[in-house]
């Protein structure tokens, strides 16, 4: 290890300090599972502050970050416009529980990008909106079961926790204990890019699966790219066995274009649940679809669904200080670019020193996995050696390199990286893979 990694180790200590008493207190010192790095072991990070396309941890040490708040922060950390009228909404109030212009105000800026989402309801997590577009579909053709692909992550409800990608993947839970069995069988999992599954799950269960929820591109197993006809597919089945189809875009949504991934991919679910860059990295979620299925919800409908801090102005400013910055010509070019240029980078490096790795990536949005086959299931990025990434990742951090701390998540560029955070981060590549391939096998 070179002098500045260890020093960059040796101050670690209040990192570590911090942690040891949040472990008192805070289940595992975290309040979501994947931030204790137990798929890649050391101590976890703890973050002072963060500005444009860095984060600075409790020692000081400046990280290139990868992992973006899991996409959430698509423009850079602090971006002055949302960090000003965050300041200025919390001057005037932060949440009322009664309706507020801006929310309206949001809602347009969301369809004027997505056009297809005639109404839209906030909530304040992905998980809030991929539980209620469920509920709504089910409310709407009084069916039980759902259809979901193995894999994919759509927040922790009940319904969504078997065989689930993200958190779940990464700690290795399969079925989640506290989900009533008669709840978990309504979820009924098929393997991503198989629509022969999809039929046969609709032909043993006729007349009785609500919807197919799905994310267009799959970013919570590691980036899955659909197949082409895949998704056309999906929404053709469901809609011949009179089902709904739910495109879950809280990764996607605003995160390759300043739309719909939906849109780019030539296909258009009946619900789409939304997160993450709406909110401009405050909470921000949102549900939507046609009219006529929306007036379902209560108040217009009886399927019922609130939220004490759904549509707070504080949250909607950023939203609408974010989303008024994704319309700047070029912006979501210009990743899209550095996203490519660090894809075919690594993908140099990775060959150089003969390591067997696939790189899934579309638009801003990447995964490595350590396995020579092609991913295009769940089943197939299981099969990546996640000691390996592990490794990846763990000598990366020293470097200075921030990447997911997990096999089973996506990198994230921002507004804020730059062509010199990819010339590094190539640098960076290079000697942790060297390092990694010279290690006996
Ligand atoms: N929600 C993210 C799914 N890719 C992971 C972040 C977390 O669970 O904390």
């Amino acid at each position: 290890m070179n002098k500045a990694e260890t020093q960059l180790k040796r101050e670690g200590q209040r990192s570590r300090e911090i942690f040891e008493r949040a472990e008192k207190v805070l289940v595992g010192g975290v309040n979501s599972p994947v931030r204790a790095f137990r798929s890649v072991g050391g101590d976890p990070l703890v973050i002072d502050h963060a500005n444009g396309q860095h984060l600075y941890d409790a020692d000081g040490n400046e990280l290139l970050d990868y992992v973006c708040s899991w996409g959430a922060i698509i423009l850079g950390h602090a971006n002055p416009a949302i960090a000003e009228a965050v300041a200025h909404q919390a001057r005037r109030g932060t949440s009322f529980g009664v309706t507020t212009e801006l929310e309206l105000e949001l809602a347009m800026l969301i369809s004027k990008a997505i056009p297809f989402l005639e109404k839209i309801r906030f909530v304040s997590s992905g998980t809030e909106a991929t539980m209620s577009a469920v509920r709504l579909a089910r409310g709407i053709t009084k069916r039980d079961f759902i259809v979901k692909f193995e894999g994919c992550y759509h927040g922790h409800a009940d319904s969504f926790l078997s065989r689930a990608g993200s958190g779940l993947a990464t700690l290795g839970i399969a079925e989640c204990p506290g989900v009533p069995q008669v709840l978990a069988e309504l979820t009924l999992n098929v393997p991503f890019n198989d629509l022969q599954a999809v039929e046969k799950a609709f032909s043993a269960h006729k007349g009785k699966i609500a919807a197919v929820i799905v994310e267009p591109i799959a970013a919570n197993m590691g980036v899955v790219l659909p197949e082409p006809g895949f998704l056309k597919g999906l929404r053709e089945i469901a809609h011949r066995n009179g089902a709904l189809l739910i495109v879950d875009e809280v990764i996607t949504g605003l995160r390759l274009r300043n739309g719909s991934a939906q849109e780019l991919l030539g296909i258009e679910g009946d619900l789409t649940t939304l997160g993450k860059v709406i909110g401009g990295g405050v909470p921000v979620a949102a549900y939507g679809g046609y009219a006529e299925l929306m007036n379902h919800v209560a108040p217009l409908g009886p399927v019922y669904q609130a939220g004490t801090l759904a549509g707070n102005p504080l949250a909607m400013r950023a939203g609408i200080a974010a989303l008024k910055q994704l319309t700047k010509p070029g912006l979501y070019e210009r990743m899209t670019q550095l996203a490519e240029r660090l894809v075919s980078g690594l993908r140099v490096e990775l060959s150089a020193v003969g390591i067997p790795a696939q790189i899934n990536a579309i638009g801003s949005v990447a995964t490595v996995f350590f396995t020579p086959g092609p991913v295009r299931n769940y089943a197939d990025a299981r099969r990546s050696d996640t000691k390996r990434y592990a490794r990846f990742f763990r000598e990366m951090l020293p470097r200075g390199i921030f990447l997911a701390p997990s096999q089973f998540e996506a990198v994230f560029l921002s507004a804020a990286h730059t062509a010199g955070d990819i010339d590094r981060t190539l640098a960076a590549a290079r000697e942790a893979l060297q390092s990694i391939a010279a290690e006996p096998a």
